[in-house]
């Protein structure tokens, strides 16, 4: 499968995912291709929307602490269901659909998924730290927000004028 991310402002990523119904070898094939162009770009994180599929999937791998992403760290959430949301944290978060872009987000603290996995088997885990973090945050894509949506008005402008200026000089330099 040939793979790009689908970047801001693109409409795609408006978009509201479906809930996955087969458990099949195309689901197999999407989660293997978006691995590496997960690990290959340093995320931590894909939902399959940012690779244009409107299908309730996302991968996490958070690093160890000495920043590497082990494939038995990787985890692949299918339908999730977030619920147990408490307590408040903040988080300076990037996407990689937004690129060169960082900015400190306020999120739970603590969440418990239930979701599904390649195969369709069911699972539930708590999550805490920058685990809990990624899982809103990659569970929003599948509602078609984004974690610029989440910035105070003025602050969203600025973004709008650096990132329309970073997508100009990208463009100059033939990216
Ligand atoms: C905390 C923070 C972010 C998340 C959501 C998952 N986000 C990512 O995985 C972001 C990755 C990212 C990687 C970049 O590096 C490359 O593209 C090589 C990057 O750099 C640039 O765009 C230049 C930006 C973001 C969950 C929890
Ligand atoms: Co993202």
């Amino acid at each position: 499968m040939k793979l790009k991310i689908v970047e801001y402002p693109d409409k795609k990523l408006r978009e509201k995912s479906t809930k996955v119904k087969e458990f099949n070898s195309w689901l197999h094939k999407l989660l293997d291709s978006m691995n590496p162009i997960m690990i290959n770009t340093n995320g931590i994180g894909l939902a399959s929307i940012q690779i244009g599929i409107a299908k309730n999937i996302l991968i996490l791998n958070i690093p160890n602490e000495d920043g590497e992403q082990p494939d038995e760290n990787l985890l692949e959430i299918i339908n999730p269901v977030l619920s147990n949301q408490k307590g408040e944290t903040t988080y300076q978060e990037g996407c990689l659909s937004v690129p060169s872009f960082y900015e400190d987000i306020n999120r739970f603290e603590t969440v418990s998924v239930a979701y599904q996995d390649r195969d369709g088997n069911h699972h539930s885990i708590e999550a805490d730290g920058l685990l809990s973090i990624a899982i809103q945050h990659e569970i929003d894509h599948l509602n078609g927000i984004l974690f610029i949506d989440k910035l105070a008005s003025s602050r969203r402008r600025k973004f709008e004028k650096e990132y329309k200026k970073m997508l100009k000089e990208r463009k100059h330099k033939g990216k």
